[in-house]
This record gives structure tokens, C-alpha cells and sequence, in this order.
């Protein structure tokens, strides 16, 4: 057993998907562990996103994600991160399949719905950062 890091974005929340998203993690068979709805202030997405500090998008995603409220979720089963990541689809929805959260509920990069956490240790940081 593993766990991961999983945050219905702002777009995700403001339109009504967080019972939706649920359902799909504990229907594949996870265990929800911890969640919170929150706000995300500047520095705490400042330090999420930190991977991304150089790439020209990193204004619009601290900007993004600061925007409303998420809903931070623990989730936990086997090998976490990569099969929350399988249910969740490919980052741009245009090539995320069917059947996954982005390839169903969203059309472009920048609001794709939902964040997973992308390697242990990444979720391990990531978890600390949202639940302490
Ligand atoms: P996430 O971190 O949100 O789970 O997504 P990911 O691992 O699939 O993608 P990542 O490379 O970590 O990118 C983080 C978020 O940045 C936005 N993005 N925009 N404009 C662009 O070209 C671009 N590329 C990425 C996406 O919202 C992505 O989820
Ligand atoms: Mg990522």
C-alpha cells in the first residue's frame, strides 16, 4: 500500500465534480484517507509548484490555483501515485482518453480539473506541505 496526493483544482470545484471525481478514485478501489476543501494561498502554491519555477506558465498556474477553493485529498492503495495518475488522464485533456477524469471533464492544459502527484516522493512532499 502506497499513498498519493490528489487536489480537485478550482475549475473542478466551481463546477460541481468533487462527488464525481470521489466516486471514481473509491469505485477503482482506493481508500479516501484525509480531505479538506481550502484555500491555497500564493506561498503555499508558490512551494507546490516549485518544479515549475522557470517555465512560462508559472505566473497563470500560481495565479490558477489560487483562485478558488480545491479540495486536497489523501488517497491510498496500491501503487498510489500511478494508478490515481491513470485514472486521471494525460495533462492536456486533449489526449487524455475517455473514461479518465480530464479526458471526460475538461478541454485545455490550463484548467485540467486535477492534480496528482507524480513520483513517492513527490507525494510524500506534497502531503506534508497540505496536511502537515
Ligand atoms: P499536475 O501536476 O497538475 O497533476 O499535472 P501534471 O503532472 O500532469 O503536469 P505538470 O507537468 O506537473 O504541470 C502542472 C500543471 O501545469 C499546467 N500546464 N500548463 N500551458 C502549458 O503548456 C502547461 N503545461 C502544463 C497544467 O495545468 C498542469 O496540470
Ligand atoms: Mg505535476
Amino acid at each position: 500500500m502506497s499513498r498519493t496526493f490528489v487536489m480537485v483544482k478550482p475549475d473542478g470545484v466551481k463546477r460541481g465534480l468533487i462527488g464525481n471525481i470521489v466516486a471514481k478514485f473509491e469505485g477503482k478501489g482506493f481508500e479516501l484517507v484525509q480531505a479538506k476543501l481550502m484555500n491555497v494561498d500564493v506561498a503555499l502554491a508558490k512551494q507546490h509548484y516549485a518544479e515549475h519555477v522557470e517555465k512560462p506558465f508559472f505566473g497563470e498556474l500560481v495565479d490558477f490555483i489560487t483562485s478558488g477553493k480545491v479540495f486536497a485529498m489523501i488517497l491510498e492503495g496500491p501503487d498510489a501515485v500511478q494508478n490515481a495518475r491513470n485514472i486521471i488522464g494525460k495533462t492536456n485533456p486533449k489526449e487524455a482518453q475517455p473514461g479518465t477524469i480530464r479526458g471526460d471533464y475538461a478541454l485545455t492544459v490550463e484548467s485540467n480539473i486535477i492534480h496528482g502527484s507524480d513520483s513517492d516522493e513527490s507525494a510524500a512532499r506534497e502531503i506534508k506541505l497540505f496536511f502537515q
